[in-house]
């Protein structure tokens, strides 16, 4: 073993010292080029990348525990119980270790590590990349008894890596950074997003402790599953009946990728989109070679179970039948991924589809055999499937000749707007006919349309499409939104780019809008995508006292109003629904674009609405209230 040696003041200035910088200045220049994006999607994505470096610590068995805290000037401080950075000079650079990983674009050689990193994705970028966008960065490394630190300032060393003193027990790494405001058009980390982003961690990587804590107000997270993505597969079913009670799970090596899936079909669930892969700790969301070679797996070994085992007789089955009401994970870890696709998030790599697939099909054989009332009820299952596909399958031809999602004729109850440019035009999507009527007399009817939504929609997770169709409501939001449906939906041809859905701040509205959520997550995904679906945030009260009005639109800012008003001859006016406001009043509050807030409805809403459905329209009163607390009154994404 070598000493570890603090950096030689001597060797500071040589050449591949000024190419570092002249490397960094590049990130500065296009950051997009590195992370992405410059705006929340692209500040977040730092903290990933510095997670993903401790991440490699763990996937080497090093790591156990990993601690993200969001500090109260803003900063993110991100530390893990690893090996620490190592502090060594290196021979060809003359530069610790540290100061390497830190400085050096895609720090290779010497003091690289072989796990299953990410690269070419957005991740894996390099924790140099955080460096040069940050205004400063300090990393604290324990190592051999000694704890080491070193500040840097948009990249530039600022202080030598320098001797602070001992510890006693772990080691490990801290990097502490402030993402630079001359890079980053906000600097607002959210809680929220990032602690999603590690519970999934944790899910993916069984047994690590991460934590999360934002300093600003005081809340904490802590993810640890000893059961891995099992969990998570149990997670994303909470509140909804299995098929089967233990998740499936299958886990292998093959040519020197890992292959690791749970699966588990819900009794009551049609949908054939619950998959959701995963490669080397990024979620792929665009799919990729491990999708599609688990359906494949999939498909292959459950029709062949169904033919050797007499279950296929006077059935046709289709690949979706056998994908019906399933969540899965899939897991692979890969040595050198690749990343393309629009987004970089569809897995590349043309030899993994075919481990997928055979790994699944061995495995999953196995399984049937040793669990034969298991793959009696997948059976079964599977053959209802292929008969009712049959049905909606008839149903849709009908509705697809008759033409009435066309949007020629659009729904009676649309009061439509007269620009026909969709780029400026707005659909209301109201609960109830009296807050419809509100909004069409209250509306600037030359960029805003309403559509009022009698009663409730249907839930269109436990129907199939010939019986969401048979819904007027559903009809009439395709038909107005005019991008047609299923085989035939076309995003672009949205006749409006924001869609607002607008529904009171009770339980029943809460109710509507994750209909809602659902119907767009399930079947119009790319409009989420496309950031066109937001959701409209009333007032909750109307403050006065004497001549002076104002609404406010939530607790906080109720208690800061009457605090600046001192509370003396106030008058609150509680706003319960939509309908008790009049027209004037509803457009001063909630459709002026000059006053309004809007909330973007994101994917990570429209998922979790989904997840959560079952649990909120459950019995259970405490989790259907928290959700409604923390979703009714968000104006994180403010238009105006
Ligand atoms: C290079 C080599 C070694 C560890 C690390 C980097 C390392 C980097 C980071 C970044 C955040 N946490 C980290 N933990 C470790 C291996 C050093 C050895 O062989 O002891």
């Amino acid at each position: 073993m070598e000493e570890d040696s603090v950096l030689d003041k001597a060797n500071l200035y040589d050449s591949d010292k000024i190419k570092v910088l002249e490397g960094l200045s590049a990130v500065r220049k296009r950051p997009s080029m590195y992370i992405g994006s410059t705006d929340e999607k692209g500040l977040h994505h730092l903290v990933y990348e510095v997670v993903d470096n401790s991440i490699d610590e763990a996937m080497e068995g090093y790591c156990h525990k990993i601690d993200v805290t969001i500090n109260s000037d803003g900063s993110v401080t991100v530390r893990d119980d690893g090996r620490g950075i190592p502090v060594s000079i290196h021979p060809k650079y003359q530069r610790s270790g540290v100061e390497i990983v830190m400085t050096k674009l895609h720090a290779g050689g010497k003091f690289d590590r072989k796990s299953y990193k990410v690269s070419g994705g957005l991740h894996g970028v390099g924790v140099s990349v955080v460096n040069a966008l940050s205004e400063w960065l300090v990393v604290k490394v324990r190592r051999g008894g000694k704890i080491y630190s070193q500040r840097y300032e948009r990249g530039a060393v600022k202080t030598e890596l320098e001797e602070e003193g001992e510890y006693e027990g772990n080691g490990g790494t801290e990097t502490t950074f402030m993402p630079d405001s001359e890079i980053f058009e906000t600097l607002d980390f959210e809680y929220r997003r990032l602690k999603e982003r590690m519970r999934e961690l944790a899910f993916l990587n069984k047994g690590l402790r991460i934590s999360i804590t934002d300093k600003r107000s005081e809340v904490s997270d802590e993810f640890h599953y000893e059961g891995g993505i099992i969990e998570y597969v149990e997670y994303i079913n909470e509140g909804k009946e299995p098929l089967h009670p233990d998740p499936i799970y299958i886990k292998d090596r093959m040519d020197g990728v890992h292959v690791e899936l749970a699966m588990q079909f819900l009794a009551h669930s049609y949908s054939t989109n619950n998959v959701y892969p995963f490669a080397n700790n990024i979620h792929t969301v665009e799919g990729g070679t491990h999708l599609t070679g688990f359906r494949a797996g999939l498909t292959t070994t459950l029709k062949k179970y169904a033919d050797d085992n007499d279950y296929a007789k006077d059935v046709d089955f289709s690949a979706d039948d056998f994908r019906e009401g399933l969540t899965a994970i899939v897991n692979v870890k890969l040595p050198e991924p690749q990343f393309e696709g629009q987004t970089k998030m569809k897995l590349g790599n043309s030899e993994i589809r075919g481990i997928v697939q055979s790994v699944v099909g061995n495995k999953l054989r196995t399984f049937l055999e040793e669990h034969p009332k298991t793959a009696e009820l997948i059976m079964e299952k599977a053959i209802m499937a292929a008969k009712a596909r049959a049905a909606a399958r008839k149903a849709k031809e009908l509705t697809r000749r008759k033409g009435i999602l066309g949007s020629i004729d659009l729904p009676g109850k649309l009061a439509d707007c007269s620009n026909p440019d969709p780029k400026v035009s707005e659909l209301y999507i109201v609960e109830g006919d009296s807050a419809g009527g509100s909004a069409k007399q209250g509306r600037d009817r030359a960029f805003q349309a309403i559509l009022p939504l009698r009663g409730k929609i249907i839930n269109v997770e436990k129907a199939r499409v010939d019986k969401m169709l048979d819904n007027k409501e559903i009809r009439a939001m395709i038909s107005a939104l005019g991008t047609g449906f299923d085989e035939d939906f076309k995003p672009e041809e949205s006749r409006y780019h924001k869609i607002i859905i607008m529904t009171d701040a009770d339980v029943d509205g809460a109710h509507i809008r994750t209909l809602l959520f659902t119907f767009f997550y399930r079947y119009m995904k790319e409009l989420i995508d496309l950031g066109y679906l937001y959701m409209a945030q009333p007032p909750l009260y109307k403050l006065k006292r004497g001549r002076k009005e104002q609404y406010v639109y939530n607790e906080r800012e109720r208690r800061e109003v009457l605090e600046e008003w001192g509370n003396r001859g106030v008058s609150i006016q509680r706003y319960k629904g939509l309908g008790e406001m009049n027209p004037t009043e509803l457009w001063e509050t909630t459709m002026n674009p000059e006053h309004r807030l809007l909330a973007r409805v994101t994917i990570e809403d429209a998922e979790e609405a989904d997840r959560l459905f079952d649990i909120l329209m459950g019995k259970d009163v405490e989790p259907r209230r928290a959700f409604i607390e923390e979703n009714t009154h968000r104006a994180t994404d403010i238009d105006i």
